[in-house]
């Protein structure tokens, strides 16, 4: 079994009171990179995560199974995406120089998703990493290469928990038997790809059946920071009982927070991975992209904007238009943008603590929900992804007004009158 050198406690104590690197406050915009096997089918429904793909198949979904069945014939697996994600378009060279004219200051790359495929020669991975099936190259250390030549920061996504690996199913699996999954699987693989790569960035994400001690998230976030240093940063989704990272919201510009770094991510259109199945309405235009990105500085934090590739490593052309819009306008603006404090109408604001009053109402599963705090005449704080996989039943956050709020998640009315207003005027 995995042993730990110091206390779970002293582990908490030491990665939380670090303090945040000022680059990636002052960086406001990275790019997100989906890219893999789901890259293939490049499908779902019209609003619906491309890139959840296999997990799609696993419950037997009837668009995707069907879409399966008529396009690859009735035998075909999941497993046999990988020899046609072949990659033979993939440039990281030009990659890069399109991130940077985007105005990008990082890229975040997506290393292993949910299905398990890793995309560097990964030795816990045999054939299912993209140097033994697929496109025969390592993707991240190409890519990494690229990025940093030409002057942005590297950050890698890695997904903590896998849809299907033997030692652990994620969904189907009793949640506390993860235990040999993480020992023996999940920490020598988090550390092989970290110590080959040391990005300035790491995204978890996966995490969301269990806790951070089981995950052992404050050690590895300890061993991280000491061995990348000053520049290393780390997102929020770590599992229930750590709260530490950046945070991430999902498309949700309108969360307004402004001590602790946070970047919106969202795709230019619906999905991460990409999805042939979109409308070109899904996309938008470059004015509402703008402005999405303009407010969340203006809310006090940034955005990783996702492109989702061809599987050949062609990033689609709309997609790369809507980055070169944002970048021109940066060309222009940026000096307005980069290293921008949050707006505020200070006189107004007013903090409130909301708690919870009906126990049925797990916070685990809202962060990727949209939630909505509403006040009758029309105001409207609306956010997600900030509140933390955790046990806590009060939560703060600001308003414009000192009046009765609800609380929604999912359209679900969870918080009426049983909410107080607290604290005086901020500062
Ligand atoms: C989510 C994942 O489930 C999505 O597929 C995507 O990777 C997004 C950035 O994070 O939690």
């Amino acid at each position: 079994a995995y042993a730990q050198q110091k206390t779970e406690e002293e582990y908490i104590k030491s990665v939380t009171e670090r303090p945040y690197p000022q680059w990636f406050k002052d960086a406001k915009l990275g790019v997100f990179v989906h890219w893999g096997l789901y890259s293939v089918p490049a499908y779902g429904g019209k609003e619906s995560y491309a890139e959840w793909f296999l997990r799609g198949l696993q419950l037997k979904d009837s668009l995707r199974t069907n879409f399966v069945k008529n396009t690859y014939g009735e035998h075909f697996t999941y497993k046999d995406f990988a020899p046609l994600f072949k990659a033979e378009l993939f440039n990281p060279d030009e990659w890069a120089a399109l991130f940077k004219n985007a105005g990008a200051k990082y890229v975040m790359f997506v290393s292993k998703h949910h299905d398990g495929y890793a995309l560097w020669p990964s030795k816990y991975n045999r054939n299912w990493n993209s140097v033994d099936v697929g496109p025969k190259r390592d993707l991240v250390g190409d890519l990494t290469k690229s990025v940093r030549k030409s002057g942005l920061k590297m950050g890698l996504y890695y997904s903590l928990a896998e849809w299907n690996h033997p030692l652990h199913r994620w969904y189907t699996d009793p949640h506390d038997s993860i235990g040999n999954y993480v020992d023996n699987y999940m920490i020598p693989q988090f550390k092989e790809l970290i110590s080959t790569y040391k990005p300035s960035l790491i995204f978890a994400d996966g995490e969301w059946f269990n806790s951070a001690k089981q995950w052992h998230s404050a050690e590895l976030i300890h061993w991280y920071y000491n061995l990348v240093g000053k520049d290393a940063i780390v997102n929020n989704r770590w599992g229930s009982g750590l709260n530490i990272g950046f945070l991430t919201p999902e498309y949700s510009a309108g969360i307004k927070v402004t001590h602790r770094p946070w970047a919106e991510v969202r795709g230019i259109g619906r999905s991460f991975g990409l999805n042939r199945n979109e409308d070109l309405e899904a996309y938008g235009n470059s004015k509402d992209l703008i402005h999405r990105f303009v407010q969340t500085v203006a809310n006090g934090g940034g955005m990783i904007l996702n492109v989702g590739p061809k599987a050949d490593g062609q990033i689609p052309l709309i997609q790369q238009e809507r980055l070169i819009q944002l970048g021109n306008w940066l060309k222009i603006n940026g000096e307005a943008i980069y290293g921008a404090g949050p707006f505020s109408i200070k006189e107004e604001e007013k903090e409130l603590t909301i708690t919870r009053i009906d126990p049925q109402i797990n916070f685990n599963w809202v962060r990727n929900s949209p939630m909505k705090g509403v006040k009758e005449d029309d105001f409207t704080a609306e956010w997600d992804g900030y509140i933390e996989a955790s046990k806590t039943d009060t939560y703060t956050f600001k308003v414009k007004a000192d009046d009765e709020a609800a609380v929604y998640i999912n359209n679900k009315l969870v918080i009426n009158q049983n909410f107080t207003a607290k604290g005086s005027q901020s500062e």
